[in-house]
């Protein structure tokens, strides 16, 4: 009584795409931030993700090779909740994806959109593959799967309904959060702007790029694209930035030269971890 043949590479069908609307999606997802988190539990569930956080869906080809890029210094507690809820919903998202930490060396002002752009390029050299890259707080979980982390026509804003703000858009042009551009698109507007130190107002400066590129945000449905995110309080060295009310009135002139193209910074280290890769980097001070 001889078994059937278990030997894959006989009876294995090529892969086929992945489906336009992946069938696991679970919708609504309860967030919560009381139960404690180690880094341990969230290796122990997620074995499938290789070294450096990068997976691949086993059952079909994927569409697109999604970086997931996270500005970052000092916030390790709130990544362990990051990486707990998002593996998951990504996996059943099915899409190729690798998370990148992008942090920040030393103590001076932060600047999430200049670490964002050295995340792109990094990410580009780690695998020349990605198509589409997401720009995420490391404090925002989203709290619906079918708000699909991946690129779109349009770039894309997917964070409009944070809790902090009452599910809703704060306004109209409001591109903070977690959003997201293909390669190309982001070529398009030159990257982010790298002169936007301490917080606020770089991420009304992308919007900016956008528009004036002739091109127009596409966000998923409000009830779909809702938010939690982790409180904290304000970081030190990321005070809120006096200039940028000013700044973004001129995005016209400053985003030709400044952005991608005039990047410069020292890579002080990469390396794997079960879960991210983590890339460390020093991209200097405020004039
Ligand atoms: N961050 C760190 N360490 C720091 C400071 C910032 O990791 O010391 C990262 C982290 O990913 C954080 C993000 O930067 O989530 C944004 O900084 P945060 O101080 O949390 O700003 P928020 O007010 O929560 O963020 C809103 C938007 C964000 C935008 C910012 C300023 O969600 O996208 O950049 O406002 O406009």
């Amino acid at each position: 009584s001889a078994k059937p043949s278990t030997n894959r590479s006989v009876t294995e069908k090529p892969l086929q795409p992945c489906q336009e609307t992946p069938p696991g999606l679970v919708g609504r997802l309860l967030i919560e931030f009381s139960s404690p988190m180690s880094m341990e539990r969230v290796q122990r569930e997620n074995p499938d993700v290789r070294q450096g956080g990068k997976y691949t869906p086993p059952d079909c080809l994927p569409r697109q090779k999604v970086a997931i890029l996270i500005p970052f210094r000092h916030r390790e507690h709130h990544l362990k909740y990051w990486l707990h809820y998002l593996h998951p919903i990504l996996r059943r998202q099915k899409v190729a994806y690798g998370i990148y930490i992008i942090n920040q060396y030393g103590e001076d002002t932060f600047n999430r959109a200049k670490l964002l752009n050295v995340g792109f390029l990094e990410a580009l050299k780690d695998d020349e593959e990605y198509d589409c890259f997401i720009f995420s707080d490391v404090d925002l979980i989203p709290m619906d799967d079918r708000n699909l982390y991946r690129c779109y026509e349009q770039p894309r804003h997917f964070a409009v309904g944070m809790d902090k703000f009452g599910f809703r858009l704060p306004y109209a042009g409001y591109f903070g959060g977690v959003s997201g551009l293909s390669k190309s698109q982001f070529l398009k507007i030159n990257g982010f702007p790298n002169e936007y130190w301490g917080w606020g107002g770089e991420d009304d400066d992308i919007f900016n790029r956008i528009s004036l590129n002739g091109m127009k945000v596409s966000r998923p449905d409000i009830r779909i694209g809702r938010y939690r995110m982790i409180k904290h309080e304000r970081d030190k060295h990321n005070e809120p930035n006096p200039q940028r009310f000013t700044k973004i009135q001129n995005t016209k002139m400053t985003m030709k030269r400044d952005g991608i193209s005039s990047l410069q910074y020292r890579l002080v280290e990469v390396s794997r971890a079960p879960m991210y890769t983590n890339i460390t980097v020093e991209i200097g001070r405020p004039p």
